[in-house]
């Protein structure tokens, strides 16, 4: 299907259930796994494929995106860890400002080196506040970024951060324990955040179990993120739908 600019972020808003994104990573899969990737996905009726991440060893993005994009009409996101990882051959980047910490190149300076590259792309950018949390784990997210997470403990904490990226125009919020976190984001917090802005929230970071998908989405996340989980076991990618898919909206 061919996309056109604001298709992605209208999908985000308005498809009235909860969605569910695959993140595929770039370092992982050969061309042939990243077929396979994209017919599970397409069977289990994924919302989104993103692909990005905060250190990416071997720079085949273009190539992983394009194989994909060739074998499923679901829409290709950057969630990029850094501006070498820009493709158009995606349909749609969350343009991230790492809001949670206090790193003025995540907040800002990147995405000026970004900006004119974004400018002449086909992509559609989707303004979007990056808050990292604490996980239990020092995160490859939270040592590339040189910052602090938001603490668990600190719902209120979260959600006057996004309230604030929502003040600032951004479009959506992603709370991201990060790649490989022990402990998901605290239901509580995503609750906390859900209550106070309206915009797209979106959760990943160390969702390995079905309760913990679902615990995401009674607690209002409105796209559930899953990478490592399904790496493993490609066979949780219907199951995570399932759950998402027929969570009802609060
Ligand atoms: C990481 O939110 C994503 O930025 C997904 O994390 O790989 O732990 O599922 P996992």
């Amino acid at each position: 299907m061919a996309y056109s600019m604001g298709d992605i972020y209208q999908k985000m808003t308005s498809s009235g259930r909860r969605q569910f994104a695959v993140l595929a990573d770039p370092d992982k899969l050969t061309n042939s796994q990243a077929e396979t990737l994209a017919e599970r996905c397409n069977t289990a009726e994924v919302d989104y494929i993103f692909t990005g991440g905060s250190l990416v060893m071997q720079y085949r993005m273009e190539e992983m995106v394009s194989v994909i994009r060739r074998h499923t009409r679901i829409p290709v996101v950057l969630f990029p860890g850094n501006v070498l990882q820009v493709t158009d051959q995606a349909n749609a980047i969350l343009f991230l400002s790492l809001i949670s910490g206090r790193n003025p190149e995540m907040l800002i300076g990147r995405h000026v080196e970004a900006a004119p590259i974004l400018n002449k792309s086909g992509l559609e950018v989707i303004p979007t506040g990056y808050m990292l949390v604490e996980s239990g784990a020092l995160t490859t997210a939270l040592y590339m970024s040189g910052t602090i997470p938001v603490p668990r403990s600190k719902p209120d904490v979260a959600a006057c951060t996004a309230l604030a990226g929502q003040m600032l125009g951004l479009q959506a919020i992603y709370l991201d324990a990060g790649s490989g976190a022990l402990q998901p984001v605290p239901p509580a917090m995503i609750a906390a955040v859900k209550a106070q802005v309206h915009i797209p929230v979106i959760v990943g970071g160390g969702i390995r179990t079905t309760d913990d998908c679902l615990n995401a989405c009674k607690a209002g996340a409105d796209i559930v993120v899953v990478g490592n989980a399904i790496e493993s076991r490609p066979d949780l990618i219907a199951e995570f739908s399932r759950i998402v898919h027929t969570s009802p909206l609060l």
